[in-house]
């Protein structure tokens, strides 16, 4: 009896060996169409990679596989110019294909082909056939396993053009390498927005040249709550800062650039704006003085209207716009406590002369001001919805974060909308029992939870669906102290976010994406990027 049961154990192991071997298929995001056909590709040092046409860019969208190849199996794959008929991955750009990031991928044993309209849809194409890889391509040592690519036909595109994460090194300063790895982690999901959350109360995190004390007085913090704010507060007594030099800036923009994302800059305004204002207290309503923020949460002292205010912010966004090509400059908008402009006599008189019934009509006025300078650059806004009260500036597009609300309104308004809403998209929320997790801000966001999320809201008509631009995932790091930990909030519920903005609506099934997503943990591993297991003992 006991030879029969070890004998049935080792044939139903020879069993899933076998399986593994015919290699599972676990992408994140789905495609949008996906068609087994049977057998394998199998690159070798022979393989090449034919572009065409062969331009910087094409090279761009294949060198992140090269790369690995290269690592992981000392393959070294030539990319050539010719068109070989068998053993290559031929890309070539083709404007039939609809989708700008869309992409068909055709795999069969003897060459893999690849068409796109563009070198971004190429890019994704190699993403996926990077996870279709055997796991160890994302090991950085030599293994001998076989580089085979299960045979099939993939016609992809995403649902929204706007696919993205934030991050806010601000509370919680990050280096230019930890921002690198970040971005890493948006590509291998095809996001194609990252963004940067630069400046707050706590900290003021990138170089402006014409105002230099930003960064030698706004970047550094004396010290940092423990904790929750609470009655007995506690401090760390430790210093707490850093800032991106416009080099580090550059380096970047040009990083997110080579992994087709686009940087969107956050520059706060007219509120948490504490750090500017210890550094330069004279654009404030009462003229200080302030120290950076040793507290989390929202602060009275607010950029006042006044012109110097308006000269010193235009000539910081100058700076931002000409280190950023993104479209958008976000300029923040949320939380701006309305006191100190109640107590103000320039803030009173200006409302009189400029017939603004309240405060909130003022913050309209200043962010309506500020979008002119911006529009006048050829560029665009983008802030959260709180820039709704008192009226949008014209060419507004809206960040929905208080839950959908104001998305549904910009959106009725002919606006244009970012969905983000703190009800399914906040990865600074807890993502499993509290108790056992480390100290986040509040809330409870499963990943079942996030990934339940569908960004059309059934409120609005066809036509005003179409102002949903897509959707962000947003990471603010008071309660996340270091890099690793940013990582562990923001996947796998990162990965969900990917998804609901790739995937077409109609293959969203969770209990699949699960098991996929389970399956990518071993290449998360390989890359050595951190993340949450709780879905591993999640119960059903
Ligand atoms: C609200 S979301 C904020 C941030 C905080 C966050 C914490 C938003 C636009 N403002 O300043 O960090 O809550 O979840």
């Amino acid at each position: 009896m006991k030879k029969f049961i070890l004998f049935s154990i080792l044939l139903s192991m020879s069993i899933a060996t076998f399986s593994q071997a015919k290699q599972e298929i676990n992408l994140v995001p789905i495609p949008a169409k996906i068609q087994v056909t049977g057998g394998q590709f199998t690159l070798d040092a022979n393989t090449k990679i034919a572009l065409s046409p062969d331009t910087p860019e094409m090279r761009q969208a294949v060198e992140t596989l090269v790369r690995l190849l290269r690592r992981a199996g000392d393959l070294r794959i030539e990319t050539v110019d010719s068109q070989p008929a068998s053993n290559a991955i031929v890309c070539k750009l083709n404007s039939a294909v609809s989708n700008p990031e869309g992409y068909k991928l055709s795999v069969r044993k003897n060459l893999i082909s690849i068409e796109a309209k563009t070198p971004q849809g190429i890019f994704y194409a190699f993403q996926t056939l990077r996870q279709l890889l055997p796991f160890q391509i994302e090991r950085p040592y030599l293994s001998n396993v076989a580089w085979t690519v299960p045979c099939l036909e993939i016609e992809d595109a995403p649902r929204f053009g706007y696919r993205g994460l934030m991050l806010d090194v601000c509370r919680h300063f990050m280096t230019k390498e930890d921002v690198f790895r970040y971005i890493d982690m948006l590509a291998y999901h095809k996001m194609n927005r990252f963004h940067w959350h630069l400046t707050d109360d706590q900290g003021w995190r990138i170089e402006i040249k014409k105002y230099p004390k930003l960064t030698q007085i706004g970047a550094y913090r004396s010290s940092s709550l423990i904790g929750r704010p609470s009655r007995n507060k506690q401090w760390d007594n430790t210093p707490h800062g850093g800032f991106f030099t416009q080099e580090d800036v550059k380096q970047v923009v040009a990083y997110a650039a080579r992994n087709f994302i686009t940087i969107i800059p956050e520059i706060e305004m007219p509120g948490h704006a504490t750090a500017a204002l210890a550094a330069y207290p004279e654009l404030s309503c009462s003229g200080g003085p302030f120290e950076v923020e040793r507290n989390w949460g929202v602060f009275p002292d607010i950029f006042c209207p006044k012109e110097t205010t308006f000269n010193f912010l235009q000539d910081v966004l100058s700076e931002v716009i000409d280190l950023f090509p993104s479209e958008y400059i976000h300029i923040g908008g949320d939380e701006a406590p309305k006191t100190r402009w109640q107590n103000c006599a320039h803030c009173q008189a200006l409302m009189k002369q400029e017939n603004l019934k309240n405060e909130h009509e003022l913050q309209s006025y200043f962010i309506k001001h500020i979008e002119k300078f911006v529009e006048s650059k050829g560029r665009h806004i983008i802030g959260w919805d709180e820039i709704l009260e008192g009226g949008l500036a014209p060419n507004a597009t809206v960040m929905s974060w208080r839950g959908e609300a104001g998305g549904i309104e910009a959106a009725k308004q002919g606006h244009d909308v970012v969905m983000a809403p703190n009800s399914y998209v906040y990865i600074d929320y807890y993502q499993a029992n509290p108790k056992t997790e480390p100290l986040a801000i509040g809330g409870f966001l499963p990943l079942w939870k996030t990934y339940s999320y569908e960004p059309l809201p059934p409120a609005l008509t066809p036509e005003q669906q179409k102002h949903i631009l897509g959707l962000q995932g947003n990471l603010w790091t008071e309660y996340i102290p270091d890099f690793k930990q940013a990582q562990y909030m923001a996947y796998p519920r990162g990965a969900a976010i990917a998804e609901i903005g790739w995937s077409p609506a109609a293959k969203k099934n969770y209990a699949d994406f699960k098991q996929r997503e389970i399956a990518l943990f071993k290449r998360y591993d390989g890359m050595g990027w951190n993340y949450c297991k709780a879905i591993l003992t999640e119960e059903e």
